[in-house]
This record gives C-alpha cells, sequence and structure tokens, in this order.
C-alpha cells in the first residue's frame, strides 16, 4: 500500500545517524523513493564524507552540499535536479539553527541578528526550497517539514526557536493554500523531543524527555523512525486528502494539559 517506486525524494537535514532526517530517508528508501541527499558543507569536507558514508546503503542518485543560507548552493542543488532527475515529487525540510546563546535565559535578550539568524534559517528555507521545487513538481508532489510544540507553546528556553516554529507553521499554510491548484501538498510533522545532535547540546533536554515519559499517554518519546513512518505516509497517495496539516508525532503528549 505505502509505494514510493518511481518518486524523486529530496532530504535535507542529515548531519549524522542521529539526524530526524536520517530516520526519514530510510524510511523513504525502504518504500522505493529514489534519494537525493543534502547535507551542509564545512570548509574541510568532515560533514560531506560523514553523510556519505552514512547514506551510501540508500544508494542516493544525487549527494549535494546545501546550506541554505547560500543562495548559489540553493540554485545548484535544484538546476542538478532538473538535469538529473527532470521532476521531484518529494522535498524533505528537516533543519534548523539558532544561536547557542538565544536557545536560554530570558527571550527579550534575543538580539537582531540572532532572531534574524533563527528565522532565516529556520523558517525562511521552507520557503526558499518550496518556491525551487514547484516548478519542478510537474506530477504533483509532498513537502514536508519538521516542527516543534514550542512553537505553539512556551517551552523553556526554546525561545527564539518557538518564534521560527510558529513562522514555519503558518509557511506550511500558505504554502499549501498556493500550491494546492498544482497538486503538491505541504505538511508539518511536530515531533516530541529525540536525542539527536540539535537537541543533545540543549541543556536539560534529558530532563525533557524524562517529563515526557511521564506525561505523554505512550508513556515514551518517539524515535526517528517513527517520524520517518509519518513522513513516508505524508509524502505517498496514502494522505492524498491531507494538506496544510501539522501532525503531532509524539506519543500523545500535545493532548495533555497536566
Ligand atoms: P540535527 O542536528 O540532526 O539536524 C539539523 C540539521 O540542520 C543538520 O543536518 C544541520 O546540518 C542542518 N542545518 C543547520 N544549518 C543549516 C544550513 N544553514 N543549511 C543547511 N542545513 C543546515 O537535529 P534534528 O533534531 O534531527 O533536527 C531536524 C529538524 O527536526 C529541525 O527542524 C528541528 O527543529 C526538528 N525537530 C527536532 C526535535 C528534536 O527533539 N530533536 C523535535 C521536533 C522537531
Ligand atoms: O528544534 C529543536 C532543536 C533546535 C536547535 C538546537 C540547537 C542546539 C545547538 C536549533 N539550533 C541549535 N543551535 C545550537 O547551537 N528541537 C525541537 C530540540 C529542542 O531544542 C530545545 C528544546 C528541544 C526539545 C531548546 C530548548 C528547549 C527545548
Amino acid at each position: 500500500m505505502l509505494n514510493l517506486t518511481g518518486k524523486n525524494a529530496l532530504v535535507t537535514g542529515i548531519a549524522n545517524n542521529r539526524s530526524i532526517a536520517w530516520g526519514i530517508a530510510q524510511q523513504l528508501h525502504k518504500a522505493g523513493a529514489n534519494l537525493g541527499i543534502t547535507y551542509l558543507p564545512d570548509e574541510r569536507g568532515k560533514m560531506e564524507k560523514k553523510v556519505a558514508e552514512l547514506v551510501e546503503p540508500l544508494n542516493p542518485s544525487l549527494f549535494l552540499p546545501c546550506n541554505v543560507q547560500d543562495e548559489d548552493q540553493i540554485k545548484s542543488t535544484f538546476e542538478t535536479i532538473r538535469e538529473q532527475w527532470e521532476k521531484l515529487d518529494i522535498l524533505i525540510h528537516c533543519l534548523a539553527f539558532a544561536s547557542k546563546d538565544d536557545l536560554s535565559g530570558d527571550f527579550s535578550q534575543t538580539s537582531r541578528s540572532g532572531f534574524n539568524t533563527a528565522l532565516e534559517i529556520s523558517t525562511y528555507s521552507l520557503v526558499q526550497l518550496s518556491g525551487a521545487a514547484k516548478p519542478l513538481m510537474t506530477e504533483g508532489g509532498s513537502i514536508v517539514t519538521l516542527t516543534y510544540l514550542g512553537g505553539v507553546r512556551a517551552i523553556p528556553n526554546y525561545n527564539v526557536m518557538g518564534v521560527a516554529k510558529a513562522g514555519l507553521e503558518m509557511s506550511v499554510r500558505y504554502l499549501a493554500a498556493e500550491l494546492g491548484p498544482q497538486n503538491i501538498r505541504v505538511n508539518a510533522i511536530s515531533a516530541g523531543p529525540i536525542r539527536t545532535l540539535a537537541s543533545s547540546a540543549v541543556g536539560g533536554i534529558l530532563d525533557m524527555i524524562h517529563h515526557v515519559e511521564e506525561v505523554a499517554p505512550l508513556r515514551r518519546t518517539v524515535t526517528q523512525l517513527e517520524v520517518g513512518n509519518a513522513a513516508a505516509f505524508l509524502c505517498s497517495d496514502l494522505s492524498s486528502g491531507i494538506t496544510g496539516q501539522i501532525l503531532y508525532v509524539d506519543a500523545g503528549y500535545e493532548i495533555m494539559g497536566m
């Protein structure tokens, strides 16, 4: 039933084997999708090597550097897709960044540049990548991004990232409204806290995970592969009637009041 054979999927946001994007890429591959992987390049090419080794078993047909702060890298990513694939079916947006200084302390002290960076990388990039994907999704498509409850509720220390996620979730709705007539669906998965490179750098993440394990209806957190399964669903024809939605993959935590 869940079949993605013949679908070309671009996956952003893989940094290591804990990345949510890695869980998604594995499940899309399992469902038969043809993968293109982008990574955030660094000067020494360490990231390129690490991510290339990790994704090798998934046989990606494209492997490209794409720093979303660099207009040229985005341009050449989508030019390569047009040349090599002709059409794009699936776009996975799985990246976020805020300065560590802005993920603790008083939200009112967020600097102008910190605010701009967080929203540029974490929010604007979805708009930018979707705009570049639109002309390539000639047979319709599915765009999926990753969000967090801190975009809807005030969660300690999430601060400027919460503002970025609120903007991201609203961008999902405006993009869904614009791209719907072209049969391109746009949805977000709101994942519960998972230990990844990004979250492990955050003080108190383990306490948050323990809290979720006590309160969430399923009495546990979720895994990258569970998020990957929900993403595969949102990318497949099984979800053909769903667009503009935020799907909570959080072991039920979001429904609880206490
Ligand atoms: P991660 O560190 O594995 O992934 C973040 C990715 O963002 C990395 O691959 C990094 O290279 C990429 N990135 C950062 N700046 C970039 C730039 N300028 N250009 C291109 N890529 C850039 O961490 P993760 O937890 O897997 O995060 C993936 C997504 O999931 C993020 O949107 C995050 O907000 C979201 N999310 C995470 C959790 C969690 O608890 N881990 C929960 C809900 C949502
Ligand atoms: O979206 C995220 C992670 C976002 C993130 C994390 C970092 C840490 C390292 C963005 N930028 C950076 N920059 C760094 O330098 N999550 C949902 C995970 C997360 O982050 C939190 C959380 C949770 C959960 C930050 C504070 C409080 C809770």
